[in-house]
């Protein structure tokens, strides 16, 4: 696994170096650096796990055979351009939702140099998907269908986003409308479709699959997401911000997070109360309280339960797959999540 990751890591400076030389811009040294430490600031410093996923589940596919390095390439690329794909939405998320730090550094918009030029930045991100699919993947026989795959879940993922943010908009309104289907829906788009479906995907039509034969692998995958986003909103609030990279800013930003769901289905009217009062207000003293109250409504043992539960529907559904390949890229997939601190 090791080795696997720093064939994955030598691959990036490969894309960067086509990248910083694509000749379809004139470069000159101001733009180049630019690009360069715009790059290593925001794409290799996460768990990779997304990108690694391609080249796992790729292997798993292939059912042990040895792959070629050609084959390891364009895995691996393909792992990259999700990578990329999390990179622009990170940098435009982390505006959008005011936050602070992102694996471990400051966003990349608080940098003083930065600012709102990263809003531009997001865009080159995406623009950069393309460009390696061009080069790496125009003579392939499912190239369309990998531009068409990228543009399909980037717009689901975006539609995610757009939920994600006007649901505050209503919630500020009306706690009511902050419901477990409304949480789901958001969650299986902003994170399940690019987090989960996408590397399985890629990996699917790298060997020659067409993705209409695997809607219940792609069930699975959404249902798994959905498990990741909840682990997500919980780290939010009580994940150690040293080892998650990133502070919580879930209820400053008055989000439909899994756990504000949770308290708002057990509180009482005076609980209610307190929430309604103490909800989505940027005052650290605001913040305190609603965690206080998560703590007396023990909404860790909630989630703890969610957790064991999801994880033994998830085992049912996958050992359900007729095929003992795609069980394998499920399980693996599924392992590198389940109670994960970060
Ligand atoms: C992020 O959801 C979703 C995308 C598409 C970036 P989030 O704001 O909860 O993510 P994070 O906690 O990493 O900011
Ligand atoms: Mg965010
Ligand atoms: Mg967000
Ligand atoms: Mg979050």
């Amino acid at each position: 696994m090791g080795d696997l990751k720093s064939t994955f890591v030598k691959v990036y400076s490969v894309l960067k170096q086509e990248l910083l030389e694509d000749p379809a811009f004139e470069w000159n040294d101001d733009a180049r650096q630019w690009v360069h430490k715009m790059l290593d600031y925001n794409v290799p410093g996460g768990k990779l796990n997304r990108g690694l996923s391609v080249i796992d589940s790729y292997k798993l596919l292939k059912e042990g055979r040895e792959l070629t390095e050609e084959e390891i390439f364009l895995a691996s690329a393909l792992g990259w351009c999700i990578e990329w794909l999390q990179a622009y939405f990170l940098v435009l998320d982390d505006i959008m939702d005011n936050s602070h730090t992102r694996r471990g550094q400051p966003c990349w918009f608080r940098l003083p140099k930065v600012g709102m030029i990263a809003v531009n930045d997001g865009v080159l991100l995406r623009n950069h998907i393309p460009r390696i699919l061009r080069k790496h993947f125009r003579d392939k026989a499912y190239y369309v269908d990998l531009l068409d795959l990228f543009n399909e879940v980037e717009f689901q993922t975006a539609s995610g986003q757009m939920i994600d943010l006007i649901t505050t908009l209503e919630g500020e309104k009306d706690l009511s409308k902050y419901t477990l289907s409304v949480h789901r829906r958001i969650v299986q788009y902003k994170t399940a479709y690019y987090s989960f479906y996408l590397p399985v995907a890629c990996a699917l039509l790298m060997s020659g699959e067409s993705l209409e034969k695997h809607i219940e692998v792609k069930d699975i995958l959404v249902e798994m997401g959905t498990y990741f986003q909840v682990q997500d909103d919980y780290l939010d609030c009580f994940g150690d911000p040293a080892t998650i990279g990133k502070i919580g800013t879930d209820i400053e930003d008055f989000k439909c997070s899994w756990l504000f769901v949770k308290a708002l289905e057990l509180c009482n009217e005076e609980q209610k109360k307190l929430l309604h009062e103490n909800y989505g207000k940027a005052d650290p003293e605001n913040v305190k309280k609603v965690k206080a109250l998560y703590h007396e409504l023990n909404i860790q043992a909630v989630f703890l339960e969610y957790e064991s539960k999801s994880y033994e529907k998830l085992i049912t559904s996958i050992e359900a797959h007729p095929s003992k390949a795609v069980q394998a890229v499920l399980k693996s997939f599924l392992a590198k999540i389940y109670k994960r601190q970060k």
